[in-house]
């Protein structure tokens, strides 16, 4: 090193001593209550959680630092600036230089903590002036965030200093999900949903740590998604729901709108188009897709069964084709559903021969196809996806395929069946579903379907009684939550008694995100003596 280059660095060693010496600040004698990580409300249970017994306090001296150039976590810190904005109207400088800093938030990469193929697993380490992130993929970061934001207190304390603090239980989190695929569907066919209702529920999914929305794009009822080669699927088909209200469509504007939003929220969409049933409303917009011999017409009923496409029509290849081109092409997740189920009125050798049509089509695409478990009757391929809802026969003929399987058996799984006979919506044709009923089964060996053979859990929602997002939400709420916990907690951690504590200490912020939440008597329901302040999103 040359003399001047010398005296270069001497000056900046001093210049960063001198530095760190001002920055040096006496530690803040903070009164911060005892608490207990491991009693905390977390919901799903994590993996393994030690608790050291003190508090972080989040306050407007904390700071929130992501590692900048590894794709995503910057914009994981953002969305966690946003949530603390939300909880406690705190606005967190994030990636600045802040001066007067007493604690930091510190998003970061660790590949060690990838295991297998689960990539999302993350590890919150919370001491007295640091909370330390890391994981192996800005997804995992996302995940650890959710725990977090569960973790932060609705309320401040605002007598330990005089500005208000939230004190966050200390300890070390370990955590990773136990299926790759935890998925809701929503039925947008039946009823229309609109774009802000559809993020309305991406919020409250993401939030538990899903990481799929599935949506029913198609039915007898209605066609919602714009296809530019055929407009009158929306023009038409696009303009009829269940009763007399106006339907709707998403153009495909909107479509890239909700992927958009479900992306930044590490979720995956995955579109449906059900074929070669549920398909009147198409037939209504094109007449030569039908199949059913009658002159189509449109409907409003909530029957199943009866429509079908003319499954040995090239002209209906050529239109599932670019059906299945121009969504593929705004899809960015792997999956494209084609439906399958209830084709009562479609041969069984033409239902042979179309589901293995299409599912070539699909495969040209580059997506992997689903299908409701019907389609495991054809001679479909083991990389595609059976999605279990009612017959376990076709589930184990999945499973002699060795295909994967996603769990939505409609007794356990659906959304779309009433609580109990006070139920305001729902039906009931697979019985009741009370809260416990839809906590208390192992998907891990339902039917004896193995283990290795399962994706996940989905739990879907049908939209024949429900045509809104308060009364979406009285039948999602609270049970998406338990199918959350089943998702990601192995059989170990879950436990009725356990859970219904922390899924009743849910209540607070089920109303501050005015959530219209079914308050089930078999559960005792926190709630807040002031009134909380609401999150509106407009
Ligand atoms: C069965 S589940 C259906 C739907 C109905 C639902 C109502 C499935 C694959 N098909 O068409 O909406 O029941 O619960």
């Amino acid at each position: 090193m040359n003399h001047s280059r010398f005296v270069i660095v001497i000056l900046a060693c001093i210049h960063l001593v001198l530095f760190s010496c001002q920055q040096k600040k006496e530690p803040r004698e903070l009164n911060l209550p005892k608490t207990d990580l491991s009693q905390a409300d977390l919901i799903p249970k994590p993996t393994t959680i030690q608790a050291t017994n003190t508090a972080f306090p989040l306050d407007k001296y904390t700071i929130i630092t992501t590692l900048k150039d590894s794709t995503g976590f910057a914009d994981v810190g953002t969305f966690l600036a946003n949530s603390i904005k939300d909880i406690a109207r705190l606005d967190l400088s994030i990636n600045a230089d802040a001066q007067d800093q007493e604690s930091i938030i510190y998003i970061k990469r660790s590949d060690s903590l990838a295991r297998g193929n689960k990539k999302e697993a993350y590890q919150l380490k919370i001491g007295t002036d640091s909370i330390v992130l890391s994981a192996a993929s800005a997804a995992g970061a996302f995940r650890g965030i959710q725990t977090l934001r569960q973790l932060i207190p609705l309320k401040a304390n605002d007598t330990i200093t005089e500005n208000p603090v939230w004190p966050i239980p200390t300890g070390t989190i370990d955590d990773a999900p136990q299926f790759v695929y935890r998925g809701a569907m929503l039925d947008v066919a039946r009823h229309f949903f609109t774009v802000e209702e559809v993020k309305k529920y991406i919020d409250l999914l993401a939030y538990y740590k899903y990481n799929t929305l599935h949506l029913h794009l198609t039915d007898d009822q209605g066609w919602r998604i714009e296809i530019k080669s055929w407009p009158k699927l929306t023009e038409v088909a696009g303009q009829t729901e269940v009763g007399d209200e106006p339907g709707g469509f998403y153009s495909q504007q909107d479509y890239k709108d909700i992927v958009s939003y479900a992306t930044k929220n590490y979720m995956t969409i995955v579109p449906e188009v059900d074929m070669p049933g549920h398909t009147n409303s198409a037939s209504v917009a094109y007449p030569f897709l039908n199949g059913n011999g009658k002159t189509p017409e449109i409907y409003r009923g909530t029957h199943v069964g009866f429509s079908t496409f003319d499954t040995r029509k090239d002209s209906v290849y050529d239109f599932i084709d670019d059906v299945v081109r121009e969504i593929s092409a705004i899809t960015p997740g792997p999956y494209f559903h084609i439906g399958g189920d209830e084709s009562h009125a479609t041969k069984k050798s033409d239902y042979i021969y179309f589901v293995n049509k299409v599912e070539k089509i699909v495969q040209k695409y580059d997506k992997k196809m689903i299908g409701w478990d019907e389609i495991a009757t054809a001679d479909v391929d083991s990389n595609s996806i059976v999605q279990f809802w009612a017959s376990a026969d076709n589930a184990r003929k999945a499973v002699e395929k060795d295909m994967q399987i996603i769990m939505s058996p409609a007794k356990k799984a659906y959304l779309d069946m009433k609580y109990d006979l006070q139920s305001e919506y729902g039906l009931n044709w697979a019985g009741y579903v009370p809260v416990d009923t839809a906590y208390i089964w192992k998907p891990e060996n339902y039917e004896n379907i193995p283990l290795k053979n399962i994706l996940g859990i989905e739990a879907p929602l049908w939209s024949e009684t429900i045509s809104n997002s308060s009364e979406l939400e009285y039948l999602a709420f609270p049970r998406a939550i338990g199918f959350a916990e089943l998702n990601w907690s192995t059989p170990e951690n879950r436990d009725w008694k356990n859970y219904k504590v922390r899924l009743g200490n849910q209540g607070p912020f089920l109303e501050k995100m005015n959530v219209n939440y079914y308050p089930s008597p078999l559960i005792d329901w926190k709630t807040e003596e002031e009134p909380i302040e609401k999150i509106n999103k407009d």
